[in-house]
């Protein structure tokens, strides 16, 4: 660990995610929620950790598991929630739900449900990306670099 700043920061990322994951199984049962959902609970170190050393304009491309990476690249909350509840306010104007949540103003590209196709996505955008930027595919909870 670098510093006593860096643990608290990733520790409070961490700790939104789990929160985050937790009120969304809360509300679940209650049909709120319009689209299925896929949690990371135990593995929120993974998006907090990986997201915190890449810059703003690297770009992530995530999984149906993607709270966790929306939020550590800074997603804002209540449009992921607006999303989830399937609202025109949403990041996708309700119509992506949880499954393919996106925020490219944070560099979030999106998210799929089809097994390793972050993968070409992210090489895409590595072959037409500015010097130094860092493509993320996610596969699993294995992010790796395009
Ligand atoms: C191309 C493709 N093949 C098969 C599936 C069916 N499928 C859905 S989830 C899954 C397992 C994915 O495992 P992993 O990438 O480790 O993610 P996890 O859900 O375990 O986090 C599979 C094979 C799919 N979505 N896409």
């Amino acid at each position: 660990m670098k510093d006593e700043a860096t643990y608290r920061r990733l520790f409070r990322t961490a700790l939104l995610i789990r929160l985050v994951e937790e009120r969304i199984i809360a509300l679940y049962p209650s049909d709120k929620i319009q689209s299925p959902v896929h949690l990371s609970i135990g593995q929120e170190a993974v998006a907090a950790g990986v997201c915190d050393g890449l810059r703003p304009d690297d770009l992530v491309f995530a999984t149906y598991r993607s709270h966790g990476f929306y939020i550590a690249k800074g997603g804002r909350l209540d449009v992921m929630f607006a999303e989830l509840y399937g609202r025109t306010g949403g990041i996708s104007g309700g119509k992506a739900g949880s499954m393919h949540l996106a925020a490219p103003e944070v560099g979030l590209m999106g998210s799929s449900a089809v097994v390793a196709s972050t993968i070409p996505h992210a090489v895409g955008a590595a072959l037409s990306a500015d010097e130094g930027a860092c493509p993320v595919p996610v596969r699993g909870q294995r992010p790796c670099r395009a």
